[in-house]
């Protein structure tokens, strides 16, 4: 016996029991400890039924993550499984917390399956670019039909214990003690001598239907929405094999297109985005032990969209919040907004109105300094100027208790600067929300030059506690995702200028991945938004800082992108759809001729690199300067806020994809040919001469 898998005997029960935190995840010695021990149970004339349960926090979550692209150590997990279905003794899993991905397939190969009540069980692999490889893919389809699975399967989104009690992937549902529950059962199967029931052996489930209509249907929905991505079509497949072959041949063929996800590119890329997210919120140099302040309640200064966003961001984690305005009309506003905003989550059915009166009981509007006297943690959200912050920072540094912790959500000011308005810099952080901050993942966490240790693990473990994707970046302009993406959107504008559409940069963009195109992206955030700062920039820079001009010239002519429905892009009233501005080629031909640039053919390849690259440099002169942590905090960054593919890894674990001698080298003919903008980030050049890559540092 393992010491992550246990063996006991209770009557005529055998429990066993894993015990291998933090997630039970079914690495090599949970699955020698699962084979070992339902062959002894199995061996074992007294046991007469078998319960699996496991310690702490959740039923098994999964494969160990942390094996793939490692050589692989027998028992696999398909053979473990198989294993406990022949079994010839019935057996019960015990579910609470998640099964998830092998933690179902064991389950499913387990003869029932009971789960507490708040459980959740799901198949979620496809989104680590892989499929369920154990079984999941032929048994799943048995126990809730085809239709079902395909849904589960291809989107990954787990289930609630209620819907799996009604769809019948678990038998019934309890609450209180896991061994309790599990023994009753057993118990209960022995008394009504019910023995093995194998899903395996299930094909009602699978007849009567025309599942193949079912199979094209979902590979037509996934070819529309998904095309670029790797495991989902082979899940369809996989589940294909369901119905078209007996259990065995359905498991090879299982096999085989689990194969092909493993050593897929994108499995690759999808396990990095899962650990370095993780990764993220761990701060070099902050001890595990740092005391964090306690948060019960918070203020908003500000109450515009970013605002109101963060507020909610508040209330839906349960924490009371306060929203300051300049005025009894601007704050009822802002709690009109509040409402509107949580009104269309009802309307889109994924609020309730009880949860929406709820949530809004949770925010109230203030106007008064004073007012904030008791707030925890108090953000500012208020107009990107340094005069205005000064202002807010000396009237919270006056009226804030000691203790409480003052951030602001500038998204490019200096917070060494906006610190030093108060007399208590270490208590001052930057929490840098985005928009729609109360959809957005991610929020850049900023450290200034004197914030606190305790400040900044508050502001991280309050980062969590918002089910945000915090992570710890330092002072510069822009931050790491803004001053990035600086570099991309100058990129993309000066394609146009160079002969492209904007159909064809945004559309090569697409086809990598991203979420949306760049200019589409600065359609939608307006194109005045920057022009101080690109004006400012034109008297600062040197001459060979060439800046596009397009953005302005569209921005000169009235066209701002969606709020005046031109832009990049025609939008037609009342549609956010993308379609050919008919103005634009003749300001395009008229920005060409200034620049002194004849209009040429770019192929999709030659977009990516100067868009990607541009991200990619710059992301490196970040690292070197520690403004970012790890190469792998700016792909977390840029996955979670600025639609960057989790496929492809994120910028920097894209650019050791393709090699950064072949990046670098790039990047140095850029520079030749298109200017100082490109000057090659010292510690690119380094690591493509040393032959490293960015994971290495
Ligand atoms: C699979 O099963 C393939 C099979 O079909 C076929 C095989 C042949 N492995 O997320 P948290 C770590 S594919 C290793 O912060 P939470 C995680 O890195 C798998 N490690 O906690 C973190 O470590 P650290 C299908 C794992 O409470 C710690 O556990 N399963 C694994 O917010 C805590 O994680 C999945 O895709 C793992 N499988 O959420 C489930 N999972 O503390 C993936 C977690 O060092 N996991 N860790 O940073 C999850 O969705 C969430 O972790 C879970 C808990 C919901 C379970």
């Amino acid at each position: 016996m393992s010491d992550v898998v246990t063996l006991e005997r209770q009557g005529a029960v055998a429990v066993i029991t894993v015990n291998n935190p933090p997630v039970n995840a079914l690495g090599i010695a949970v699955r020698l400890g699962l084979q070992s021990s339902f062959q002894a149970a199995e061996a074992d004339p007294e046991v007469k039924a078998i319960v699996l349960v496991c310690e702490g926090n959740t039923f098994i979550a999964g494969a160990d993550i942390k094996e793939f692209g490692k050589p692989p150590q027998a028992p696999g997990l398909p053979e473990v499984v198989n294993d406990i279905e022949a079994g010839s003794k019935p057996s019960v899993a015990v579910i609470h917390g998640t099964a998830l991905g092998g933690g179902l397939e064991v389950a499913l190969s387990c003869h029932y399956r009971i789960a507490r009540k708040d459980a959740k069980v799901g198949l979620p692999e496809v989104k680590l670019g892989l499929l369920p490889g154990a079984g999941g893919t032929q048994r799943l389809p048995r126990v809730v039909g085809v239709e079902k699975a395909l849904d589960m399967i291809v989107s990954g989104a787990p289930i609630s214990a209620t819907e799996a009690n009604e769809l019948g992937v678990v038998d019934s549902l309890f609450e209180g003690e896991l061994l309790a529950a599990g023994l009753k059962f057993a118990e209960q199967l022995i008394a009504e001598g019910r023995g093995p029931r194998r899903t395996g052996e299930r094909i009602d489930k699978l007849e009567g239907i025309d599942n193949a209509a079912l199979v094209a249907a979902k590979r037509a929905e996934i070819e529309k929405k998904a095309p670029g991505l790797f495991s989902p079509k082979r899940c369809i497949s996989a589940v294909e094999a369901s119905f078209t072959l007996p259990l065995e041949q359905g498991l090879e063929r299982e096999r085989e297109l689990f194969g092909e996800c493993l050593t897929s590119p994108q499995r690759a890329a999808l396990v990095h985005a899962f650990f370095t997210e993780r990764l993220a919120s761990k701060v070099d140099g902050l001890a595990k032990d740092t005391p964090v302040r306690d948060i019960k309640t918070a203020g908003v200064i500000g109450g515009g969209t970013m605002g109101v966003g963060i507020a909610m961001c508040f209330a839906n984690a349960g924490i009371p919040v306060k929203i300051l305005e300049i005025s009894d009309s601007a704050r009822d506003q802002a709690m009109q907004r509040a409402r509107d905003t949580y009104g269309m989550s009802v309307k889109r059915g994924s609020l309730t109105e009880a949860a929406l009166e709820k949530r809004l009981a949770l925010i109230s509007g203030v106007t008064d300094y004073a007012d904030l006297a008791d707030v925890d943690l108090v953000i500012e959200a208020v107009f990107e100027d340094m005069g205005v912050k000064q202002k807010v920072f000396e009237a919270l540094d006056t009226h804030c208790k000691p203790g409480a912790i003052l951030a602001s959500n500038t998204s490019s000011l200096d917070l060494n600067q906006i610190a030093a308005f108060t007399k208590r810099p270490g208590d001052v952080v930057g929490l840098h929300f985005f928009s729609p901050a109360n959809v957005m993942r991610l929020l850049e966490v900023v450290r200034g030059e004197k914030t606190s240790d305790d400040v900044l693990a508050t502001a991280m473990a309050i980062g969590k506690k918002l089910k945000k994707v915090a992570v710890p970046v330092g002072v510069c302009d822009g931050f790491v995702g803004n001053r990035m993406v600086f570099q991309y959107g100058r990129e993309a504008e000066f394609l146009l200028e160079e002969g492209a559409t904007p159909e064809q940069v945004d559309g090569a963009l697409r086809k990598f991945g991203m979420a949306m195109g760049a200019l589409a992206m600065r359609d939608l955030s307006g194109l005045d938004i920057g022009l101080a700062i690109r004006n400012r920039q034109r008297e600062t820079l040197t001459a060979e800082f060439k800046l596009p001009t397009v953005t302005d010239k569209l921005a000169a002519a009235g066209m701002l992108g969606q709020k005046t429905g031109k832009g990049f892009y025609l939008y037609e009233k009342g549609s956010r759809t993308p379609q050919p501005n008919p103005e634009l080629p003749a300001i395009l031909d008229a920005a060409s001729k200034e620049q002194g640039t004849e209009r040429r053919e770019l192929s999709d390849e030659y977009i990516i690199e100067r868009t990607i690259y541009a991200l990619i440099n710059e992301g490196a002169k970040i690292l070197e300067e520690g403004i970012a942590q790890r190469a792998s905090d700016i792909d977390v960054i840029y996955i979670n806020g600025y639609g960057f593919p989790a496929y492809q890894g994120g910028p920097m674990f894209y650019a050791d994809a393709v090699g950064l001698d072949t990046v670098y080298a790039r990047i140095r003919e850029f520079h030749e040919q298109l200017g100082a903008w490109w000057k090659p980030a010292p510690l690119l050049e380094k690591l493509a001469k040393e032959g490293r890559k960015f994971a290495d540092l």
